[in-house]
């Protein structure tokens, strides 16, 4: 009984070592003082993105949602970590001041900044707004494991065809963070997004959806299944200690449905992702700015109450979230 104690004991003090570590190896990454407090005091603490910021919303509803976010995780107990990239420093926490001049940087001037982007970006001493990718590199790079965002990059319609897979998927398959979201945007091949994640190895969960009914951003049911569904963040953080005593080092998926009064009506929003996905073809967009563009494209067509949604799952996200991470450090002693 006793010897089962001190097991138990000791793996979850190698589990509580491992939610902080790489503290040596990041010289590069500017820390903000109450996230480097945080890591320090073992305090629980949520990584957000930027790209989301900087390309994902108009202005000023993304400094807004921003702010909102950051309030949100604080109210919950824990700590916003908001990862971007000014004048070629990667930063980990923003101030407030930084926070706006990253959302009024107009587009152009900012770089959308996945994996691949992040030396480009560095050397040449420039802004950008970090998507999931490139969030879960730095976030895992301090030693933060928790990240909240909207949705993640997935197979686009067509992807088998054109290839264009985001590099979020990979990224869930090499980097060990969890990852909160409403699922993948609807205006991807949710499908052949799960099988994708499925082999990157990715264990891909619900939270808050019984039967493991999978999100797809804009509504509560994509009509796709995940194979685990989690009641609550107490169960989340039961399954995310596991995920550190296996270490497995990818991530994991935690899909969240959106509040019911913001759903969108699905045939609305399908008939709008057709002709927001119509026209990017005609003009010619791709790569990188596929995403932004039907963002954008769907906010217009359906006179802004898609942007009204991506607020407020953005913002149930992060609540969601931080309660992971404070139950996490509260079962970690
Ligand atoms: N979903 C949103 N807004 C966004 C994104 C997703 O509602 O801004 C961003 C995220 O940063 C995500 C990225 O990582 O788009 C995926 O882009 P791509 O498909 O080019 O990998
Ligand atoms: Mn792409």
């Amino acid at each position: 009984m006793l010897f089962r104690r001190r097991c138990l004991f000791t793996a979850l003090r190698l589990a509580r070592r491992n939610l902080t570590t790489d503290r040596k190896n990041h010289g590069h990454i500017v820390l903000h003082p109450e996230v480097q407090q945080a890591l320090h005091e073992r305090q629980p603490l949520v990584a957000l993105e930027s790209t989301i910021i900087t390309h994902g919303m108009p202005m000023p509803e993304n400094v807004t949602t921003a702010l909102a976010v950051e309030e949100v995780v604080r109210s919950q107990g824990a700590i916003p970590a908001t990862i971007a990239i000014m004048d070629g420093i990667i930063k980990v926490g923003l101030t407030k001041e930084e926070l706006c001049l990253l959302a009024q940087t107009p587009r152009e001037r900012v770089i959308k900044c996945s994996r691949r982007d992040l030396p480009f970006v560095v050397s040449r001493k420039m802004g950008g707004g970090t998507t999931v990718a490139a969030t879960m590199i730095i976030a895992h790079q301090v030693g933060i494991e928790l990240f909240a965002t909207g949705g993640i990059g997935g197979v686009h319609r067509e992807g088998h065809v054109s290839l264009d897979i985001s590099a979020d998927l990979t990224e869930l398959g090499r980097t060990p963070v969890a990852v909160v979201c409403s699922g993948v945007k609807s205006i991807l091949d949710i499908p052949r997004t799960l099988e994708y994640l499925e082999t990157q190895g990715v264990c891909v969960t619900s939270l808050g959806s019984p039967g493991g009914v999978f999100p797809d951003f804009y509504t509560r049911d994509s009509g796709c299944k995940v194979p685990y569904d989690l009641a609550d963040p107490q169960e989340a953080a039961a399954l995310l200690r596991s995920w550190k005593e296996v270490n497995l080092q990818s991530g994991v998926l935690i899909g969240v449905p959106l509040p019911e009064e913001f759903a969108a009506d699905k045939d609305k929003i399908e008939e709008a992702i057709k002709e927001a996905t119509a026209d990017a073809k005609a003009k010619g967009i791709s790569g990188k700015e596929v995403t932004p563009f039907l963002l954008s494209a769907i906010s217009e067509i359906t006179k802004g109450s898609s942007l009204k949604a991506n607020i407020a799952l953005i913002k149930n996200n992060a609540k969601v979230a931080a309660e992971i991470a404070v139950a996490y450090r509260n079962g970690c002693g």
